[in-house]
């Protein structure tokens, strides 16, 4: 523990002459004696030991809880947890915590540290509750009971971050005849769909698997369908229907806090189950952007929560590059399940099945998937989903499992090569098999001239595994969809709140081949340095001009020339040639839209500095972070992204209301125009940089150290690329010449007049009476601008907060100080 505190430059502001160099090394020094945290003024840095270090601690909570501004101790991500606690609890503003990074450099872990501290700290009590508001204990698990599909509502939030589906991967993995059959099924022949259920699974070792009563759901039987099905020739369906809570806790009420602050903690693993998964970089690599803002009440004890997803990437689901493995809940399911559930299902073993095997990787190093299991189903508990539900949500799984399996051969309509699969995948979905067959070799089409008259178009082996696999992505999706929208529910509030966000989306990937899904990826990533420079540098800059103060600029590579390059309307970016190639070419299962995407873009945007090596079904962007090599190939297709009518008919004539439930849309209405990938992101992003920018943010700017997962590693070369693109420098530079505080005048005097004596009315009296009465305080460390007044050094401000707590609050000052020194 007391390694922490013979830390050297604490704070990089302190180097005296830095250079992307001189970063790396000071960073590469502390992080040899185990110091992973560096700040620059309020960004921290952390770099990933890959190690377990033993700093995260109830202990360290205790140290940093209170220590004023979360400053005073060394740098700690507890610290910037503690700053961003006490701005919300003491100013009474929303904070958000950005978390950026490449892949693997510590994003999820940091996040999840974030909300270890703030649970931790904060109160478990409501304003509305007495006593440890357990009131609800029992009944705080929300119930179903029917569907509106706005887990936002009442909460005066314009809408739920909208999820970018990810593309689809084309014509699928097994093209035709690629996925071997199931060996050795021991099974019996698949089961008749009925009316009644399988048991719930249960952990394999015992009755651990749910972890606590959950009353039954409020209608549909024994099996509680997500939604009532929308109805033919209804308005709009709602994307996943969320249930709402019966019993929805409101501001004032009481609010069961220890309960949300579990919701919280135990929705992580759940999440990661679903949207993790190991890929060549990250053993448990985050495949969707999650933005989760925690919802305090004036006691500023958490009473509610709201999870926006983005960008899950589905493809995964049916297509691995090789030594990655497919999301993490499949290894879980195939692990943990009893085996009497698993051969009712027809579930064998992970390497019996196309999606499971084809990338010859189904177990990763020190995880315990049987074990991660147990603690999934125990969450979808916490989180309010039955155990009736949670049964449908593994067979869904064991379903799409058995979709893999199927494969197809002969000239169009293709013929299934063996019905076991497709027998199994049916009776798991509930489905007619016959009707199941059809809907994956033929794609109904609308005419365009005739409203309402569909065409059956026969559809050979290759587009009837497009079809297979686009079945597999959208069962997928939706339990995704239907899980997050659980969270949301068990985490609703109603009320005026103030929040902390803690965002951490999967970070900028370059692959050897980089596919659309780098794309999307690596454009929320370049949104979010857009943010980050606007924040500390420019928007620093601009606002030294504003208030009319002296400042020289300092120069710093902005981004927005690259955005802009992705996502601008006039002139067109790649986004907007894309959409509108899309709009146009209809030959989705063809390469002939690629090229011509390809051909536009040479014409639409000729000579940028940032697009370069535009030909050969290639182009390359020069992002932020690097030059990215990006493959076109089925860039159409997945900006497409399209919803198959004989799919989804198909899955809604299951008996079981749970899949019927899951796809409420109305197929023959075609007066919603479809909607593409790409701008899907476009609003999410935009969406993003709302919410972000309402609030006051904090930073953490993690760093890879080496590329092979090693403990303790530190390759500089590999540390100093992070450093020059995360602008670190620039970051310095500014932070070094500028100032390390400002606030309104008003609510500073609010703040700190009351320091002095008789309290100061204006700026003058303050900074007179603290240079009179503080020794190391001089009147050059303040500066008043036009509405605001800036303070030069953190210490400074760290003094005049330690003069207000005594002020404040001596005795509880002297007590604070005692433990801190113990
Ligand atoms: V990705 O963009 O989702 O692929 P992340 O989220 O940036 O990535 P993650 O947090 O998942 O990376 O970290 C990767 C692994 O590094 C973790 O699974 C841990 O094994 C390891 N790690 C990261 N941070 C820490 C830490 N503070 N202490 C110990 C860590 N190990
Ligand atoms: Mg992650």
């Amino acid at each position: 523990m007391f390694r922490l505190f013979s830390s050297g430059v604490d704070d990089l502001v302190l180097v005296s002459s830095p250079t992307n160099g001189e970063i790396t090394s000071q960073i590469g020094a502390r992080f040899d004696r185990e110091l992973i945290y560096t700040n620059i003024g309020e960004v921290l840095i952390a770099v990933n030991p890959y190690k377990q270090l033993p700093i995260t601690g109830p202990e360290f909570i205790k140290m940093y809880q209170n220590s004023p501004g979360g400053n005073e101790a060394p740098p700690h991500i507890f610290a910037l947890a503690e700053r961003a606690y006490r701005r919300l609890v003491d100013e009474n503003e929303s904070q958000c915590v950005i978390i950026s990074g490449e892949s693997g450099a510590g994003k999820t872990v940091s996040a999840k540290l974030i909300l270890q501290y703030v649970t931790a700290v904060s109160p478990n009590n409501s304003y509305g509750s007495s006593m440890g508001g357990s009131s609800q204990s029992g009944g705080g698990i929300p119930q179903y009971d029917g569907g509106s599909d706005d887990p936002n509502r009442g909460r005066g939030m314009p809408m739920m971050l909208p999820r970018g589906g990810l593309p689809q991967r084309g014509g699928g993995a097994p093209r035709g005849g690629g996925a071997p059959p199931p060996r050795g099924r021991a099974g019996p022949p698949p089961p008749v769909p009925s009316n009644r259920g399988p048991p719930p699974p249960v952990a394999s070792g015992g009755g651990e698997g749910i972890s606590r009563p959950v009353p039954p759901p409020t209608r549909g039987g024994a099996r509680g369908g997500p939604a009532p099905r929308g109805g033919r020739g209804g308005g709009p369906p709602p994307r996943v229907a969320p249930p709402p809570s019966a019993s929805s806790r409101r501001g004032g009420g009481t609010v069961d806090v220890e309960h949300i602050k579990k919701v919280i903690l135990d929705s992580n693993p759940l999440m990661e189950a679903i949207g993790n998964a190991k890929t060549v970089r990250n053993d448990n690599s985050s495949r969707f952007g999650k933005y989760l803002e925690i919802q305090f009440d004036d006691n500023n004890a958490p009473v509610g929560g709201v999870i926006s997803t983005f960008l899950l990437e589905k493809t995964r689901v049916t297509f691995q590059q090789k030594n990655e493995r497919n999301f993490h809940v499949f290894y879980q399911m195939m692990a943990g399940l009893d085996q009497a559930t698993k051969t009712e299902w027809g579930l064998t073993q992970a390497t019996d099945f196309y999606y499971l095997a084809q990338s010859k990787c189904t177990t990763v190093e020190d995880v315990d998937d049987a074990s991660d299991y147990r603690d999934v189903v125990a969450a979808m508990s916490t989180v309010g989903i039955s155990s009736e539900e949670t049964t449908e949500i593994f067979r869904i799984l064991a379903a799409i499992l058995h979709v893999g399996n199927i494969r197809f051969q002969g000239e169009a309509p293709a013929q299934v090569v063996d019905e076991t699969p497709l027998q199994w995948a049916a009776s798991l979905l509930g489905c007619d098999p016959q009707f199941l067959g059809q809907s994956l070799n033929h794609r109904q089409i609308q005419s365009g001239s005739v409203r309402h008259t569909q065409y059956a178009v026969p559809q050979n082996p290759d587009q009837s595994a497009g079809l297979r696999d686009a079945l597999a992505k959208t069962l997928y999706e939706r339990i995704f969809d239907f899980i997050v929208a659980r969270i949301n529910n068990a985490m609703q509030y109603h009320g005026n709140t103030k929040v902390i966000g803690v965002l951490d989306i999967y970070g900028f990937e370059i692959f050897e081949r980089n596919s659309f899904e780098q794309f999307c990826i690596n454009y929320v990533n370049e949104r979010l340095q857009q943010i980050f420079i606007d924040l500390t540098v420019r928007g620093e800059q601009r606002e030294y001009h504003e208030e009319g103060m002296k400042w020289k600029d300092i120069s710093f590579f902005d981004n927005k020339i690259v955005v802009d390059l992705i996502d601008g309307n006039k002139p067109p970016g790649i986004m907007r040639v894309l959409d509108d190639v899309c709009k146009t070419v209809h030959a989705v299962d063809s390469a002939t839209a690629d090229i011509k995407f390809m051909e536009k873009l040479v014409h639409a945007i000729p000579n940028h500095p940032h697009l370069v090596g535009v030909n050969n079904g290639q182009f390359t962007i020069k992002h932020y972070a690097g030059d990215v090599e990006y493959s076109v190939e089925e860039f159409c297709f997945k900006n497409n992204d399209n919803l198959y009518a004989s799919i989804v008919c198909c899955l809604q004539s299951s008996t079981f209301p749970f899949i019927a439930g899951l796809f409420p849309e109305n197929m023959n209405d075609n007066k919603q125009a479809p909607t593409t990938a790409s701008y899907k992101i476009r609003q999410s992003a935009n969406y993003l940089v709302q919410r972000l920018s309402s609030c006051t943010p904090h930073y953490i700017r993690c760093i890879k150290p080496n590329d092979r997962k090693q403990p303790l590693n530190f390759v500089s070369s590999r540390v100093e690329h992070q450093v020059k693109y995360l602008g670190l420098l620039e970051n310095i530079k500014v932070k070094r010449a500028g100032y390390a505080y400002r606030h309104l005048k008003d609510v500073f005097l609010g703040r700190f007049g009351k320091i002095c004596e008789p309290p100061a009315r204006n700026i003058q009296e303050f900074v007179e009476y603290v240079c009179k009465t503080l020794k190391d305080v001089s009147a050059e460390e303040f500066e008043e601008g036009k509405t605001k007044i800036f303070v030069r050094s953190p210490e400074t401000i760290f003094m005049l907060e330690d003069q207000l707590m005594q002020k404040l609050d001596p005795i509880g000052y002297k007590q604070r100080v005692q433990a801190y020194k113990e």
